[in-house]
């Protein structure tokens, strides 16, 4: 018990006491919402298109200005993401998703983003093993060129070891780390979840020589898929309820969308339920939900009503130890899932759709494949895919800490909460020491998938119950659903400084649910 967090802690989790002890609901209300998804869902003012007509587009990849660098600039920019409709949006380099970053394991990488946006911007490479100072901590603000360094900030909040930059900030990534699929997105105090709405997210892959060697699909048979829902405005604008349109003062979002803003377009790579032509072969799909607030649980159907496995080889951060085969895959808001689907036995000219179980209406597409042609597959999916993954136990574990994620008061209205408390960047809310193991107990009032920044790590139990298939692997954001807990275990290895940990439901992070984390 070494901070004011752990104090709140939960018996017995995974029985009804613990749960209700944790979350503060009645047990009527627990059993009464279990709803499918949290949020309220924004509905568009412009014609929709058909889906599986626009081609999935493939994010460009960026190239470096010298050995290891890069350059971004943030900058307004306008797209055509609904056919005839333009869009304005808040980009990387122009394009929505931002350009990839391709890297390999152990070369660091620096990025100089240039921010001429209109408001303050900071860059966090999610699931990088990164060192603080680089982590995109939210008050370490780049402001844009003329920005008058007021009015940040809607709580008034004080944080005197910000670091803040004017114009441009290089972003070390030393990517020190086990390959996999991370991204790149806003993560500015209070404005991160309509920035990243705006269109402040792109990919970053990161490989090495052990994974190229296992012979999984590549090249143009590996994509990336940053699915994401958002709503259009009357004007083609992307349509977002906040509570100061500037994005500059007052946080949060209006009512009826407090629990997490939800659009009625599902986008891939920036395109409304697009299709790509392959063959009949296997592919591996790098997936991301980038969505605020949406969950997926995600199926691939063919005409004729069959669902195809989706063989999972890798988790948020990197390779399991051997496949995992879903027929239903199940992501929360920035979880990454890295599968392996086969079209060998889809007819040529079949369509397979990827549909969402939790969706409905047009929310059930989320895109489709067309088989093009039959083609040869010398890939293959090894039984055994990698053999480094931590062996963490309960007994290495030095403390054991429990946390609630529930909403709450907050600065005199409501807000999201850990432990109680809305986030404050001047609080020190858990300390740890570098090299430590332990062991988090976490407990939700809805749904909130928890994202640790810095570290990866496992899941021991949900429910009281031993982990579900997709908790396979090891993690950095874990899918907590109505009145769930969930133990996790990690080691807090890396780089000491101040990192963060918070539900990935971003209306949620941007209405509290953060903690600080220092590591000494
Ligand atoms: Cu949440």
């Amino acid at each position: 018990m070494r901070d004011g967090l752990t104090r709140r802690r939960v018996l017995g989790i995974g029985g009804a006491l613990g749960l209700l002890a944790a979350t503060g609901l009645s047990a009527s209300a627990v059993l009464a919402r279990r709803p499918s998804t949290t949020g309220a869902e924004l509905r568009s003012a412009v014609p929709l298109p058909p889906p599986f007509r626009v081609p999935l587009p493939i994010p460009p990849v960026l190239a470096p200005v010298g050995p290891g660098r890069y350059e971004i600039t943030q900058r307004e920019a306008s797209a055509e993401i609904l056919p005839g409709v333009r869009t304005p949006l808040w980009t990387y380099e122009g394009t929505f998703p931002g350009p990839t970053i391709e890297s390999r394991r152990g070369r660091p990488v620096t990025v100089t983003h240039r921010n001429e946006l209109p408001v303050p911007t900071v860059v966090h490479l999610h699931g990088g093993r990164t060192p603080a100072d680089s982590d995109g901590y939210p008050t370490d603000l780049v402001l844009p060129d003329r920005h008058d360094a007021t009015g940040h900030g809607g709580h008034g909040m004080h944080d005197p070891r910000a670091v803040v930059s004017r114009l441009t900030r290089d972003y070390a990534f030393p990517l020190d780390q086990r390959p996999t699929l991370l991204w790149y997105h806003d993560h500015r105090m209070d404005f991160t979840a309509p920035a990243i709405w705006r269109g402040l997210a792109g990919l970053h892959v990161v490989r090495d020589d052990a994974e190229d060697g296992l012979g999984l699909p590549a090249g143009p048979r590996e994509l990336p898929l940053m699915i994401a829902d958002r709503a259009f405005a009357a004007d083609g604008s992307l349509a977002y309820p906040s509570l100061d349109p500037d994005l500059r003062a007052r946080p949060g979002v209006h009512e009826p969308y407090f629990a997490g803003v939800l659009g009625d377009v599902i986008l891939v790579n920036g395109a409304p339920w697009p299709v790509h032509e392959v063959d009949a072969a296997r592919y591996r799909l790098r997936v991301l939900n980038a969505s605020n607030a949406r969950h997926y649980e995600l199926e691939a159907v063919t005409d004729d009503g069959r669902t195809l496995d989706l063989v999972q080889v890798g988790a948020d951060q990197g390779l399991l130890a051997a496949p995992v085969t879903h027929r239903l895959l199940p992501i929360a808001p920035a979880e990454r899932y890295d599968v392996i689907v086969d079209f060998a036995g889809v007819p040529v000219g079949g369509l397979v759709r990827l549909v969402n179980r939790l969706g409905s209406g047009r929310t059930r597409d989320v895109m489709a494949f067309r088989v093009a042609r039959r083609a040869a597959d010398d890939s293959r999916i090894p039984r055994t895919l990698s053999t480094d993954l931590p062996t963490w136990s309960r007994a290495d574990a030095v403390a054991v800490r429990d946390f609630s994620f529930r909403t709450g008061r907050m600065h005199g209205g409501r807000g999201w909460l850990i432990g109680g408390l809305p986030f404050d960047p001047a609080r020190t809310d858990v300390t740890t020491r570098l090299g430590d193991v332990e062991v988090w107990r976490l407990v939700a009032d809805v749904h909130h998938p928890v994202h640790l920044h810095l570290v990866g790590f496992q899941v021991l139990t949900r429910g009281g119950r031993p982990p579900s298939p997709h908790d396979a692997g090891l993690k950095d954001t874990v899918s907590l659903r109505p009145g769930e807990a969930v133990e996790i275990i990690t080691r807090f290895d890396g780089y000491p400084g101040r990192y963060l940990f918070h539900c990935h439901n971003a209306e949620h992070e941007d209405m509290g649910m953060m903690a600080n984390l220092e590591i000494i």
